[in-house]
């Protein structure tokens, strides 16, 4: 892209070794880290009139899902928190489908970006997708569409929003629920979570703000749309190691094809 870079007053932060201490504090303490007007109005602007039209282009799952994104246990009753199924209904374009030129590849492919999600993220790499639909993708939650709850694949999750709904749409989480690296499952908190019984946080933010959230530990959904102003959301995907892609499983699971 020419012009100027989508990034806003944060730009000259990114190399600045205080500011990436404070993130990783914050991110370290609570799971999730907000920056706010990250990407300048301009660029949100500019997206959201790429991408609003092409609603219809966008890739539905009708399919339900259990919070841990795998296929159910048929030793298990069906009420156990393993196999109890939540309802995601969003829709996405994927990275294919997303211009070349678009402000959110410039942002995606910047090096002072990438060095300072390493830096507060504590990697030593960041590669994106090898496949072709998975880096960066735009998601749809129009009235009454939802994301259920669920704890992510991967360790951390980039996300903007683009466009915020009147009403709903909100990002709920519980921070910590499970330490998955040593193969907690965390049935109880599941089981309260889906009950109502559990308290969960949320994470306040707008379009333009930059989200970075530890998504495989934390269960987070996000409540339906209310209202006819789309929520519409970015999510960068990176990977720690070299030439990952998606199993043409779940590239059919995800996006409906696998190229
Ligand atoms: O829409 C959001 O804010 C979160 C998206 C998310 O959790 C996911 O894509 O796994
Ligand atoms: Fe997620």
């Amino acid at each position: 892209m020419t012009g100027p870079s989508p990034i806003g007053g944060s730009r000259h932060l990114l190399n600045d070794r205080d500011y990436r201490r404070q993130c990783r504090e914050v991110l370290d303490a609570t799971g999730a880290l907000v920056l706010g007007g990250f990407f300048t109005a301009e660029a949100v602007a500019r997206v959201v009139a790429d991408s609003a039209p092409r609603e219809d282009e966008a890739y539905y799952t009708s399919s339900t899902h259990n919070v841990y994104l795998t296929p159910s246990d048929p030793d298990l009753a069906d009420d156990h928190p393993f196999n109890r199924q939540v309802v995601s209904s969003k829709g996405l374009l994927a990275d294919d489908q997303i211009p070349v030129d678009s402000p959110l590849r410039t942002v995606y492919d910047d090096p002072d970006f990438r060095d300072f999600l390493c830096a507060v993220l504590d990697i030593d790499e960041i590669h994106p997708y090898a496949d072709e639909l998975s880096s960066i993708n735009i998601h749809f939650a129009s009235d009454g569409r939802e994301l259920g709850w669920h704890f992510d694949n991967s360790s951390f999750a980039v996300t903007m929003m683009l466009q915020a709904p009147e009403a709903g749409g909100t990002f709920e989480y519980v921070a910590g629920a499970r330490d998955a690296d040593v193969g907690e499952m965390a049935y109880d908190t599941v089981e309260a979570v889906l009950d109502g019984r559990h308290p969960v946080e949320t994470l306040a933010f707008s379009p333009g703000d930059l989200v970075l959230f530890r998504g495989r530990n934390a269960m987070h959904r996000v409540t339906p749309t209310i209202g006819a102003e789309t929520r519409l959301l970015v999510v960068f995907a990176f990977n720690d190691q070299p030439g990952v892609a998606l199993s043409d499983s779940a590239l059919q699971t995800f996006y409906g094809r696998t190229g």
